[in-house]
């Protein structure tokens, strides 16, 4: 039976190649995010393999949210996958130094608005005792580093929520993981340097960083495995990458 996955943050970075590569599977998508004129393109280019429909919304509004997921036309409003991946960090300061408006806007979409995400769409989930949600979490919800401090706890709080999750909605046969990236080479880094090119692009430099396209395989492997079996939790680095502060860079 042909599956459908609802993608959050499908305009660019691991959500966007998550959908091509649900695509190359023929796996019906919902795709979702902020930018409308990357979302037609994207819908434009896998229309070609499969059945795609577009959500514009910010997953800080939580009525906008409900309104959208519940606006899904009955071709598509039987989500089968869950892909919790819209976030970003915002900003790299000691917390003594941190803006207000960059804690908000990570505990904000990051943490409040996967929850709201996950309200819209669980109970349908729970009414067919099936389901798959998987959160993308980070190694800074594994551990703190210089710096970090929101986001990490913002990702630290993906993992309590996962966890929480699998936990509930066990005695509903619903799978919930996490996937967790090290550093991969996406637009994240523009976010966080809030469009300082040099220093996004310095993260980079040295050493060959994970791709979007490593991690969507990660995913599309976890939700392709048989019934039985749900990838709870999983770390994944680039080789040169040892935890969040250790990194071989040739420079
Ligand atoms: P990108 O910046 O490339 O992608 C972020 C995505 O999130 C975009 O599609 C963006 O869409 C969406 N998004 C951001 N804010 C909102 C919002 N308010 N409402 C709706 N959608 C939003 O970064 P990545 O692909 O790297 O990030 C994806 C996830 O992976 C994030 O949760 C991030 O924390 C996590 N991660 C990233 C790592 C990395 O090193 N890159 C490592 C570990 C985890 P739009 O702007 O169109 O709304
Ligand atoms: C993104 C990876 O190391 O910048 O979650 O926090 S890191």
């Amino acid at each position: 039976m042909k599956k459908t996955a609802l993608i959050t943050g499908a305009t660019s970075g691991i959500g966007e190649a998550t959908a091509y590569e649900f695509a190359k599977h023929n796996i019906d998508l919902v795709l979702c995010g902020r930018r409308l004129e990357r979302l037609k393109a994207i819908q434009n280019e896998l229309e070609r393999l499969t059945n795609v429909h577009i959500l514009n919304f910010d997953v800080r509004d939580k009525e906008k949210t409900r309104q959208a997921i519940e606006s899904l036309p009955d071709t598509f409003n039987t989500i089968d996958i869950l892909i919790n991946n819209a976030g970003n960090a915002h900003g790299l300061d000691p917390i003594n130094e941190g803006s207000i408006d960059d804690w908000d806007a990570m505990m904000d979409i990051n943490v409040k608005g996967l929850l709201y995400v996950s309200k819209a769409i669980i109970p349908q989930m729970t009414a067919r005792q099936s389901g798959h949600i998987i959160n993308i979490g980070s190694s800074a919800g594994k551990e703190v580093y210089p710096k970090g401090n929101v986001y990490c706890a913002s990702k630290h709080a993906v993992l309590a929520i996962t966890e929480g999750m699998r936990i509930d909605l066990n005695p509903f046969g619903i799978k919930v993981g996490a996937i967790n990236p090290g550093l991969v080479e996406t637009e994240f880094s523009q976010v966080r340097f809030k469009g300082d090119n040099t220093v996004a692009g310095s993260v980079y430099k040295g050493f060959k960083a994970l791709q979007a396209e490593d991690i969507a395989e990660i995913i599309y492997f976890a939700v392709s495995r048989p019934p039985h079996v749900n990838i709870a939790d999983l770390l994944v680095f680039p080789t040169a990458q040892a935890n969040s502060v250790t990194v071989k860079k040739d420079l």
